[in-house]
């Protein structure tokens, strides 16, 4: 197969393209795997309304481990944003593969090209539109929700035929070198990997340049490139200090002050929330059925207390983990006559945005922990942070804990 630029770093074959696509190939089902559950855990609003068959079997999401939500969801950004220099790297080790002409020479040739195709651009499409929503850039014009769930199953479809065709060759070029000796080679000594004569597509070039850098080097290239990658992203879950380097991350930088110091997703004057509707006038509103319980802030503090260290996870993929008290969600059931609720639906004051409102499964109503909480650290919840009173449960995902709830309709019999 002829191609058109003449591709000549050294460095390029089969050996090195498998050494990057054996670490993408055991970290990259984990990415899928958390992303997918990220939209069992997101429950039916937010899930993309007309999907057909590609909706999945859905469970109802746990809430124990409380820190379930903080983990599934850190890994898949964490680790898709860590992933994105040796995703990189991948891509340069087969780029002459790109320009090959002509670019078919039978009907399963072209096949695998189309899933080549599937392949990259799925997963371009899901690290642009993954980065940009941690960005808070909604600058496409379409949900990211609906647009990261297809793009999912394009890069799904390209990665696992992908994986099926090239497995064999994987495990093949693997063992024609050694990593060890590689890692001990310095550039002087650095030579083009053998031309393989049963592969007349060979990656290595015929006519090598001298090598600018060693194998070891580009490892180390890519390696650090991660490692600056998770510097640069960690510090929303550590906390401390390291937030201020999260810049990769920039949602939640934004904080209060005092023990209502840690991240706020969308502040009150983005919600549009006033002081005026959170002041004394407020009420909370508890339905079910046709009963309807109406509570000021005064006695809501006259009821049970109780206290839970509960992390806020983000899909954005921050988390932050504080001291929060308030009434449990299922005292609050009682007061519209419902021992055992099935479910619950919270809305905001907020008139407006996507996360105004939310849906609570049964578990998630129940749990001893699950609160509408007053407040955080032992002082009253700050305007941004909810005041009067937010949504706070163990595992859920962070957009389902509703910040200056209005009203909460219980479910059950
Ligand atoms: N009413 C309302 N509640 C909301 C949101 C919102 O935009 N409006 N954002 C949600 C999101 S996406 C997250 S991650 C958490 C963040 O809570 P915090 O801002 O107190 O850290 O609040 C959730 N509750
Ligand atoms: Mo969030």
């Amino acid at each position: 197969m002829a191609s058109p630029i003449r591709w000549r770093s050294p460095l390029r074959g089969p050996w090195l393209t498998s050494v990057l696509g054996s670490v993408l190939l055991v970290s990259m089902p984990i990415v899928i795997v958390t992303g997918l559950l990220s939209y069992v855990a997101y429950g039916e609003q937010a899930r993309p309304a007309d999907v057909g068959w590609l909706h999945l079997p859905t469970f109802d999401w746990p809430t124990d481990p409380s820190w379930l939500f903080r983990l599934t969801q850190g890994l898949h950004v964490g680790l898709g944003l860590v992933l994105m220099p040796v995703v990189l790297a991948k891509l340069w080790s087969v780029i002459p593969r790109l320009f090959v002409f002509p670019p078919a020479r039978s009907v399963a040739q072209a096949l695998e090209r189309l899933t080549l195709l599937m392949l990259v651009g799925g997963l371009l499409f899901e690290i642009v539109t993954g980065v940009l929503n941690i960005q808070y850039d909604y600058v496409f014009g379409f949900s990211f929700y609906t647009a990261h769930y297809y793009g999912a199953w394009v890069f799904v479809v390209g990665f696992v035929s992908h994986v099926a065709l090239k497995l064999p060759t994987m495990v093949r070029s693997l063992r024609s070198g050694s990593l060890r000796e590689e890692l001990r080679t310095r550039r002087a000594d650095t030579t083009p990997e053998p031309i393989d004569p049963e592969d007349p597509d060979s990656l290595v070039p015929t006519d090598p340049d001298a090598p600018t850098m060693s194998r070891r080097g580009l490892f180390a290239l890519v390696g650090g490139g991660s490692l600056l990658t998770f510097a640069l992203t960690a510090g929303q879950t550590i906390g401390g200090p390291t937030r201020q380097l999260a810049l990769l991350l920039p949602r939640g930088l934004d904080s209060g002050d005092g023990p209502n110091d840690f991240p706020v997703n969308k502040t009150a004057d983005a919600a549009a929330v006033d002081a005026a509707s959170t002041g004394s006038s407020w009420r909370l509103s508890l339905e079910a059925g046709d009963t309807t319980v109406t509570l000021d802030r005064e006695q809501l503090l006259d009821l049970a207390q109780h206290t839970a260290v509960l992390p806020i996870a983000c899909v954005e993929g921050w988390s932050t983990t504080q001291t929060w008290t308030g009434v449990r969600l299922r005292d609050l059931a009682a007061q519209v006559g419902l021992a055992e609720p099935t479910g619950a639906y919270v809305e905001s004051l907020q008139e407006k945005g996507a996360f105004k409102a939310a849906d609570l499964n049964a578990g998630q109503v129940t749990h001893d922990d699950a609160l509408l909480a007053l407040q955080v650290n032992g002082v009253d919840l700050s305007l941004d942070h909810g005041f009067p009173a937010r949504i706070i449960v163990p595992a859920m995902p962070g957009v389902l804990n509703t910040k200056w709830v209005a009203s909460i309709r219980f479910e059950g019999a």
